[in-house]
């Protein structure tokens, strides 16, 4: 299935006098107060956020799997499916792909489907977290952390062919998000484990090509219960600047201990110049993978403040934007537009923030004073805005409402059928 500019226009054409009408009054009131519409607009519309293969199937919970239809079976369906997303929002022009679940086998058939599309590749991810059939050695106790060096030579071996497959289709980033750890006190060395992995990660770094940068992701917990060999971002930082000038610290929003200040580890990783890129979803007690900005949209927009502000005061490369959500309960492909609308429009409530007032706030320590200039922005209904973005960049003004009408998922479950598993889940 793929949805034509047609489609979406004629869709739109019977939201377009409410639209305007909410859009225009908005924007008049924007404009008053000195913020320029047409700059937010092609800031929003710049703002692309890669979605993950993964998500395009429903998730699971450790209890069970409840499948929707016509889920995506193969890597070109998965494809189609972001592609659908796009055609929507204008707003997820790439995917993030999963290796081993998504290996391409015919590479050129692969790019012509993503690129009819308007589709690019972002990061690849490895996984070393699950052993596939047939592996000569086990990732049970570990894998790039491992104490046994085949363990670990297998691990590295892997990365490597990730960013084989990644050089092939046009990525620039490899993502290496590690299971290892222990899950009892004494069961490993906590100070070998850390060093096994940064030599590790010494050898998967010299195959990092020199446009590409490598993204370490943290998580304090689970799979394993008492120790993580990659726990904080502290961790990911310390091994980042060993490694060097391409590695990073990539940013999962679920990857934290509740109440952590995660807006604050955007800004210092920002300040170091070694913020990476994100995983958004959202959690109310841990590693949840909710829709973002489902529970928490103040942190959201939090972090959303200081990523405005590092943008223009720090020398942090371009970030990588991806969602890692995966959700259970919802129809994937709304779980994700959800996620994206969360996103962009966190974004353009940052950019709402006067930083010139909150910065004479902070000056005079006006505290009340800096918390109106915030809440003000957050406050304000964005939402006309970001369809204004979406629908002058030939999407739709409200895409959720747009895939319902469409009967995007119908089609689908034609098309594949209702007992369709998208792989890898
Ligand atoms: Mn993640």
């Amino acid at each position: 299935m793929k949805l034509t500019l047609d489609q979406i226009q004629n869709q739109n054409n019977s939201q377009s006098a409410e639209h305007s009408r909410s859009f225009e009054f908005l924007a008049e009131s924007l404009e008053k107060k000195g913020n320029n519409v047409e700059e937010l607009i092609s800031k929003l519309q710049a703002l692309q956020i890669a979605i993950p293969s993964w998500a395009l199937g429903t998730g699971g919970t450790r209890f069970g799997r409840f499948s929707g239809g016509g889920e995506p079976a193969t890597l070109i369906q998965k494809i189609q499916d972001v592609g659908i997303l796009h055609a929507l929002n204008q707003s997820s022009n790439a995917v993030s792909l999963h290796i081993p679940w998504d290996i391409p086998s015919d590479y050129q058939a692969i790019k012509d489907s993503a690129s009819e599309v308007g589709i690019g590749f972002d990061a690849v991810n490895s996984n070393t977290f699950q052993d596939q059939a047939n592996q000569s050695h086990s990732y049970k106790f570990g894998s790039l952390a491992n104490s046994d060096a085949a363990v670990r030579e297998l691990a590295v071996e892997h990365n490597k062919q990730v960013i084989e497959i990644g050089e092939k289709l046009g990525s620039k980033a490899l993502t290496v998000w590690l299971a290892d750890g222990s899950s009892f006190p004494g069961q490993h060395s906590l100070r070998k484990a850390l060093e096994n992995t940064h030599l590790s990660l010494q050898e998967i770094y010299k195959d990092i090509p020199e446009d590409w940068k490598l993204l370490i992701e943290y998580k304090p917990y689970e799979p394993n219960f008492y120790s993580t060999v990659i726990q904080d971002w502290g961790t990911s930082f310390l091994l980042a600047n060993k490694l060097g000038k391409k590695a990073f610290t990539l940013v999962d929003l679920g990857h934290h201990l509740p109440n952590t200040n995660i807006e604050q580890i955007v800004a210092t990783l920002m300040t170091e110049g070694k913020l990476g890129g994100f995983h958004f979803n959202d959690s109310k007690y841990g590693d949840d993978d909710l829709t973002v900005g489902s529970v928490k949209p103040y942190q959201l927009f939090l972090i959303f403040q200081e990523l405005v502000k590092g943008f223009s005061e720090t020398n942090n490369p371009p970030l990588s934007w991806m969602i890692d959500a995966s959700h259970n309960l919802k129809d994937p492909m709304e779980d994700l537009i959800q996620s994206v609308q969360a996103i962009k429009l966190s974004y353009a409530q940052a950019l709402l923030v006067d930083s010139k007032s909150l910065e004479a706030a902070q000056e005079i320590h006006d505290v009340a004073g800096a918390q109106e200039i915030l809440q003000d922005a957050f406050r304000t209904d964005l939402r006309p805005l970001l369809a204004e973005a979406m629908r002058r960049s030939g999407g739709a003004i409200d895409p959720i409402k747009g895939f319902r009408s469409l009967k995007v998922r119908e089609t689908l479950i034609q098309e594949r059928g209702l007992k369709s598993i998208a792989s890898g889940l």
